[in-house]
C-alpha cells in the first residue's frame, strides 16, 4: 500500500508540474494537422473507420449518435472530449445537463475505438480526435459528403456542465438565439442552417416536438394535402398533447429518407413539416430571410449543400479551447481523466494531504 500510494504521488506531482509549466511558458494555439499522427498511429484514420462501419451497419442510428456527440462536444469549452467524461466525485460532467440527459448517447462506441488505438498506439490518439475523426466517418457511412480532418486536439481535465446548460440550442428555442449561440462559437448564419442539415438522419423524442406539432405545424404546412394531413397525425399519435408516458416515443426528423444523409431535411423544412419548432424557423421564422434563402438553395443543389456542411463540419471541429490544448492531456478512458485517477485515489487515503495541494 506504501509504496502504491508513493507512486500516486509522484504522478499527482507530475501532473501538476506539467499542467504549471505548460500554461507558464506556452503562448498561442499549434494548428491542427492533417498528418498529425502520421508517425506516431499512421493506421489512426483506418481503425476509426473499420470500428464505425461495425457499428453504423449493425445500426444506422448509430451513425446519428457519433454526429451530435461531436457537436455538443464542440460547443462546450471547444472539441476537447469534455462530453465523454462520467460525472464522478470531483468532477461534474456534462451527461445530466438538459439538452443531452436522456438524449445524448454512443458513448460505447467511442470507447470501443478508443480500445483498439490503445492497442494499436497506447497514449497517443486523442478522445476528442477520435470523436472528430468517427463524426466525419458516420457522415459518409450513411451517404453524406466526405471531408479531411484537422487533427491535434487535446483532451480536457475539466468539463462543463453549466457551459452545457446555456451554449447548446434546444428545440424550442427561437431563430435569433439559435444563430446568436452560433456566432459565439465562431459560426455564421450560413454554418447554422448547413450544420442543421445534419437532422437528415437521427431520432427527436416526443418532449422535443410536442410543442410543435400541437402548435404551428398546421400553420406551416399544407392541411389540405391529405399527406401532410396524416403525417401530423402520425406525429401526434406517436406523441400525444398530455401525459408523460410517451415522453421517450420517437420519430425520425427526416421522415422521407431517415436513415440516409442527403438533403430531404430541406425538403420538408419547405413543406412546412420541420419537426422540431428551431428546424421550421429556419425557413418559415418572419427574421430569417437570410437562412430561408439559404434552405431554398440546399433543398435546390445537393451538391452544394455537401459542399458547405463538410466546410461547416471542419469550422465546428476547429472551435478550441485554448486551455485544453496546455493542460491537456491523451486520456486512457475517454470517460476519466488521467490526472484524475491519481487525485481520486489520494483522496481516499490523504485527503488532508490534498486539500493542502488544491
Ligand atoms: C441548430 C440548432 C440545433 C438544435 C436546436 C438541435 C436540437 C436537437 C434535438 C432537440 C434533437 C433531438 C434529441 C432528442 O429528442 O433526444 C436533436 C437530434 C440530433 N441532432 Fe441536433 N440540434 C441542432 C443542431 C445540430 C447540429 C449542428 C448537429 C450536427 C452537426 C446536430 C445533430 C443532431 C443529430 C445527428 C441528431 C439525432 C440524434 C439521435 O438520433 O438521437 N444537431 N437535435
Ligand atoms: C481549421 O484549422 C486548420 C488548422 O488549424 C486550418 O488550416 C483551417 O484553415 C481551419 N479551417 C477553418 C474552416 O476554419
Ligand atoms: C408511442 O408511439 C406509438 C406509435 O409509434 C403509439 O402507438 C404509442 O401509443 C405511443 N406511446 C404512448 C404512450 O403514447
Ligand atoms: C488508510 C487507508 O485508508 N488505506 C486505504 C487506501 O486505499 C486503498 C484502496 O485504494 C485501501 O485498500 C486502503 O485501505
Amino acid at each position: 500500500m506504501a509504496i502504491s500510494n508513493r507512486v500516486y504521488e509522484v504522478m499527482m506531482m507530475v501532473c501538476v508540474f506539467f499542467v504549471v509549466s505548460y500554461s507558464l511558458f506556452e503562448t498561442g494555439e499549434p494548428p491542427l494537422t492533417l498528418d498529425y499522427y502520421a508517425k506516431t498511429c499512421p493506421n489512426v484514420l483506418q481503425v476509426v473507420r473499420k470500428e464505425m462501419e461495425c457499428a453504423v451497419l449493425s445500426e444506422p442510428r448509430n451513425a446519428a449518435f457519433v454526429v451530435r456527440l461531436h457537436f455538443h462536444d464542440c460547443f462546450v469549452q471547444g472539441c476537447d472530449g469534455s462530453i465523454l467524461l462520467d460525472d464522478t466525485i470531483t468532477l461534474k460532467g456534462e451527461k445530466k445537463a438538459s439538452n443531452n440527459i436522456h438524449s445524448l448517447k454512443g458513448f460505447r462506441i467511442i470507447d470501443r475505438i478508443k480500445n483498439s488505438l490503445e492497442s494499436e498506439c497506447p497514449g497517443i490518439v486523442s478522445c476528442a480526435d477520435i470523436l472528430t475523426i468517427a463524426a466525419r466517418d458516420a457522415v459518409i457511412l450513411v451517404g453524406g459528403p466526405y471531408w479531411e480532418v484537422p487533427l491535434g486536439r487535446k483532451d480536457s481535465t475539466t468539463a462543463s456542465y453549466e457551459l452545457a446548460n446555456t451554449n447548446l440550442p434546444s428545440a424550442n428555442e427561437g431563430l435569433l438565439s439559435i444563430i446568436s449561440k452560433f456566432l459565439y462559437q465562431g459560426l455564421s448564419v450560413t454554418d447554422t442552417v448547413a450544420l442543421s442539415g445534419a437532422h437528415t438522419i437521427g431520432m427527436a423524442r416526443c418532449e422535443n416536438f410536442r410543442e410543435r406539432i400541437y402548435g404551428d405545424f398546421e400553420a406551416t404546412s399544407d392541411t389540405n394535402n391529405p399527406i401532410s394531413k396524416s403525417y401530423i397525425e402520425k406525429l401526434r399519435s406517436i406523441c400525444p398533447q398530455v401525459g408523460k408516458a410517451a415522453e421517450n416515443n420517437i420519430t425520425a426528423m427526416d421522415n422521407v429518407t431517415p436513415e440516409l444523409f442527403d438533403n430531404s431535411y430541406f425538403h420538408m423544412l419547405m413543406r412546412g413539416e420541420g419537426v422540431l419548432k428551431s428546424d421550421q424557423e429556419l425557413y418559415s421564422s418572419l427574421l430569417g430571410m437570410e437562412t430561408k434563402a439559404l434552405v431554398k438553395k440546399y433543398a435546390a443543389d445537393p451538391l452544394a449543400f455537401f459542399q458547405q456542411f463538410s466546410d461547416s463540419m471542419v469550422k465546428l471541429g476547429n472551435i478550441t479551447n485554448s486551455d485544453s490544448f496546455f493542460t491537456g492531456e491523451v486520456r486512457k478512458n475517454c470517460r476519466l481523466r488521467l490526472c484524475s485517477l491519481v487525485i481520486t485515489k489520494l483522496t481516499l487515503n490523504r485527503s488532508i494531504y490534498l486539500a493542502a495541494f488544491l
